[in-house]
C-alpha cells in the first residue's frame, strides 16, 4: 500500500469543559487556531493543562482513486473521533495504541479528515486511563497521522517475520491481508536490496533458510529490509534475527546469556508532551548508551514505532507494556476494562511484531496481582500475547512481590520496591533499609520458583531535586539520590539470581498536575526520580550510575 503523510499543521479549536459526546455532527471544520500533528496540545502555553475536547482538521489531495484507504493513527490520547469528507469513520479510546480505521474508496481530488479529540478522564467511558496514574494524560496526537491507499480490494497490510532458529538463519513469514489471505498467491521478495525472487505462498505463510543474513544483538544490532511485492502492491518491513529465551534463571540471547542493566523510561519532555520529536528520543538513547545501559523498559504504554526503531538500530533491548498503572481489584473486574486491556495488548504485539530490540511484552504496571481479579486479567493477557508471538517473553512489573499470585503465569517473575524511600519504615536510614528489602523478597521467590524463572528488578530508585545540593545529602538532594542508587546497584548486583535491574528512572517527567488521587507527592508536578531532568540535564546520579554500570 501508499502511504499519504498527514503530519504538518491542520486547523484547531479546543473547547474547554467539554467532551467528545458534546461534539457536533458532522464534524464542523476547525479554523480558530493552528495545531501540530504529531503534538500534544495541552503541553502548550495556549491550552496547558486544560481537559476539554479539541477538534483538528485539514485537507488532503488525492491524485487518483484509491479502491480501499485506511488512516492510521499512531497513538493518540486520550479519547477520538474522525470524520472524512464529513462522513464519520470511527474512533479509539485506547491512549498510546497505534490502530487503523477503514475510511473506503476515495476518489481523486480535495479530500477533508476532522478529529475530535478528548483528553478528559471519564471513568466510564475511558477505562484504561485513571487520574492516579503518575504520568500525565497528555491531548493530541503523540506520533503521527496517516493515510493508507490501495488500489485493491484486499490489500496485503502487513509481513510477521519470525525467526524459527537463529543458528540456520531459519524464518517463517506470515503475510497478513486486510480482508483475510488469500489461499494462494506469488510473493516477490527482495531483502536488502538483492534481486528480486518470486515463491509461491499458500495459507499465508512461507518459509526462508538464509544462513547469510547476519544475526541482531546488543553488539552487532543488524537490522534487514524486507520488500514484498504481492498483487502489485508492495511492502515493506525491517527485521532482526535473533532468539530469546529462558533457561531456568537465565535470559538467553541467541544461546548466550544477558543482564539486563538499564532503566524505566517515559515517552515525555516539556512542549512536546507525549509527542516525543525522534530527535528527543535519539539524545535520550546517547544518553542512555553513555550511561552503558543496555535496556530500556518502556513504562507504562505502548511504545512509539519510531522509538522501537530506534532501539533496534542502536542494540538495546526493550521491555514494552501496554497502559496500566496500579490497578484495583475492582477495575480489572470490569468487562469494558478487560476487553480493552485485551484489544491495546494485542494491538501492541501486532504493531512492535519485527523489532528485534524488543524482547519482552508486559501489562499492568503494579496491578493488584494478590487478587483473584489480577491472577485472571493477567494470565488473560499474558495468554493474549503468547497466543499471538510465541518468540517473546512475557512479565508483568508486581509490586507486591510477597503476595503475589500472578507471576507463577509470567516467564520471568519481576518486581518493583522502593525501600526506605516509598516504604512504610520512615525511622530507619533509607540505605540501610535496601538489602534486607531485597533479601527478604529473594528468599521468597526461592521457595516460591527455585531457579525455575529469570528474576528481574522492574523498578527501583529514588527522587532527587536537580540542582539541589544543600543538606549534606538530605533526602531529595542529588547526592542523596546518587547515593541512593549506588547503594541499589551494589545490593542488587551482589545477587546472582537477579538477572536484570531496571532503575527508576531515566528522565524526570510530568505528572498529574494538581489532581490525582495517589498518596504520592510529585513536586512541580513531575515524577523527579530521573537521573536526568526534565530538560535531560544530567544530575548527580547519572554520573554515579555511569561509573557502577561500567564496571558491571
Ligand atoms: C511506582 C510506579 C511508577 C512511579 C513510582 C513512583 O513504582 O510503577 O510509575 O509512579 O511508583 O515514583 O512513585
Amino acid at each position: 500500500m501508499k502511504t499519504l503523510d498527514l503530519n504538518g499543521i491542520w486547523d484547531f479549536s479546543f473547547r474547554e469543559g467539554k467532551t467528545l459526546e458534546d461534539f457536533e455532527e458532522p464534524a464542523a471544520p476547525a479554523s480558530e487556531e493552528v495545531m501540530c500533528v504529531p503534538g500534544c496540545f495541552d503541553a502548550l502555553p495556549r491550552h496547558y493543562c486544560q481537559r476539554g475536547c479539541a477538534v483538528y482538521s485539514r485537507t488532503f489531495t488525492l491524485e487518483q482513486a484509491w479502491k480501499s484507504t485506511f488512516l492510521r493513527v499512531d497513538g493518540m490520547g486520550l479519547r477520538s473521533r474522525f470524520y472524512l469528507d464529513g462522513r464519520p469513520v470511527g474512533g479509539c479510546r485506547l491512549p498510546y495504541s497505534a490502530f487503523e480505521l477503514e475510511t473506503g474508496p476515495l476518489s481523486a481530488g480535495i479530500h477533508r479528515i476532522t478529529a475530535a479529540v478528548d483528553n478528559n478522564f471519564d471513568p466510564e467511558k475511558l477505562k484504561i486511563f485513571l487520574p492516579n496514574y503518575d504520568f500525565y494524560a497528555f491531548g493530541g496526537f503523540y506520533h503521527g497521522i496517516s493515510l493508507r491507499l490501495s488500489t485493491g480490494a484486499n490489500p496485503l497490510d502487513r509481513i510477521q517475520v519470525r525467526t524459527l532458529d537463529y543458528r540456520t538463519g531459519r524464518l517463517k513469514l506470515t503475510f497478513v491481508f486486510k480482508e483475510g489471505t488469500p489461499a494462494g498467491f506469488e510473493a516477490k521478495l527482495s531483502i536488502d536490496g538483492e534481486a528480486e525472487r518470486a515463491y509461491p505462498v499458500s495459507g499465508g505463510e512461507l518459509e526462508l533458510t538464509r544462513p547469510d543474513l547476519a544475526l541482531w544483538s546488543p553488539e552487532l544490532p543488524c537490522v534487514h529490509t524486507l520488500r514484498a511485492a504481492v498483487s502489485g502492491e508492495t511492502v515493506t518491513e525491517t527485521f532482526g534475527i535473533r532468539e530469546v529465551r529462558t533457561e531456568g534463571d537465565k535470559i538467553l540471547l541467541n544461546g548466550r546469556a544477558i543482564y539486563l542493566k538499564g532503566f524505566n523510561r517515559h515517552e515525555s519532555g516539556p512542549l512536546c508532551g507525549a509527542a516525543v520529536p525522534r530527535q528527543v528520543m535519539l539524545a535520550d538513547l546517547q544518553h542512555l548508551k553513555s550511561l552503558h545501559a543496555n535496556f530500556i523498559r518502556g513504562c507504562h504504554y505502548p511504545q512509539s514505532q519510531e522509538f522501537l526503531d530506534l532501539c533496534d538500530r542502536l542494540g538495546f533491548l526493550v521491555w514494552e507494556e501496554s497502559l496500566g498503572w496500579g490497578n484495583t481489584p475492582e477495575q480489572m473486574g470490569d468487562p469494558q476494562f478487560i476487553s480493552d486491556q485485551v484489544e491495546q495488548t494485542q494491538l501492541m504485539v501486532r504493531n512492535s511484531f519485527n523489532h528485534p530490540s524488543v524482547i519482552i511484552f508486559g501489562f499492568l504496571n503494579e496491578n493488584d496481582s494478590r487478587s483473584d481479579a489480577g491472577v485472571s486479567i493477567c494470565r488473560k493477557l499474558a495468554e493474549t500475547i503468547r497466543a499471538e508471538d510465541s518468540g517473546r517473553l512475557v512479565a508483568f512489573a508486581c509490586c507486591f512481590p510477597l503476595e503475589d499470585r500472578a507471576s507463577a503465569d509470567m516467564d520471568i517473575v519481576s518486581f518493583n520496591t522502593y525501600p526506605g524511600w516509598i516504604s512504610r519504615d520512615y525511622d530507619t536510614d533509607p540505605m540501610t533499609a535496601i538489602r534486607p528489602n531485597q533479601e527478604e523478597i529473594l528468599a521468597h521467590f526461592r521457595e516460591l520458583y527455585g531457579s525455575s524463572k529469570p528474576v528481574i528488578v522492574s523498578e527501583m530508585g529514588c527522587c532527587g531535586l536537580y540542582g539541589r545540593h544543600d543538606g549534606a545529602g538530605a533526602q531529595w538532594s542529588e547526592e542523596f539520590q546518587a547515593e541512593y542508587l549506588e547503594e541499589v546497584i551494589d545490593t542488587v548486583f551482589s545477587a546472582p539470581e537477579i538477572t536484570g535491574l531496571t532503575l527508576w528512572q531515566f528522565n524526570d517527567a510530568k505528572s498529574y498536575h494538581r489532581t490525582g488521587s495517589s498518596i504520592r507527592v510529585k513536586p512541580l508536578a513531575q515524577n523527579l526520580a530521573g537521573v536526568y531532568d526534565i530538560f535531560r540535564r544530567p544530575k548527580l546520579s547519572a554520573e554515579a550510575v555511569r561509573r557502577k554500570f561500567d564496571q558491571a
